[in-house]
């Protein structure tokens, strides 16, 4: 079953966003697998974000990662990459549709709530970063049949 990283930004944790956000992938029929409060150090931030180390926006993007905990989680589910990207919204807030948790929740494109990985590479790339095999689970939960 396909697997993607989501992580609750610094911001959604200082704003009491993650039961907010969880309830929104729960609610979707996702299953969630892993997930962590965690500080991000300044090596793993350059890591996870090594994509755009040339950006102008780059140190203020570490800087802002590592500037409390983060929610780290790895959710399972048909399609789960890109349909948790369509219910995360667009990158820059004003551009995300209400409805979105961008949409929803975040003003500006430097605070946008969550991180969501983009593509399968990047899914499996990003859950190997965060997260160790044994900290991941499998199991089932009887109410799929009623999802899938
Ligand atoms: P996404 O988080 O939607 O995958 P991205 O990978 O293009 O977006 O960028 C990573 C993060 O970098 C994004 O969530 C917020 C920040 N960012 C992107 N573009 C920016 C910009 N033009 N100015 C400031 N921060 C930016
Ligand atoms: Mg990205």
């Amino acid at each position: 079953m396909e697997k993607t990283f989501l992580m609750v930004k610094p911001d959604g944790v200082q704003r009491n966003l993650v039961g907010e956000i969880v309830n929104r992938f729960e609610n979707k029929g996702f299953t969630l697998v892993g997930a962590k409060l965690m500080n991000i150090s300044q090596e793993l931030a350059e890591q996870h974000y090594g994509e755009h180390k040339e950006r102008p926006f780059f140190g203020e993007l570490v800087d802002f990662i590592t500037s409390g905990p983060v929610f780290a989680m790895v959710w399972e589910g048909e399609n789960v990459i890109s349909t948790a990207r369509l219910m995360m919204g667009a990158t820059n807030p004003k551009e995300s549709a209400p409805g979105t948790i961008r949409g929803d929740f975040a003003v500006t494109v430097g605070k946008n709530i969550i991180h969501g990985s983009d593509s399968s590479d990047s899914a499996a790339r990003e859950i190997n970063l965060f997260f160790k095999e044994e900290e991941l689970v499998s199991y089932d939960k009887s109410m799929i049949s009623w999802i899938n």
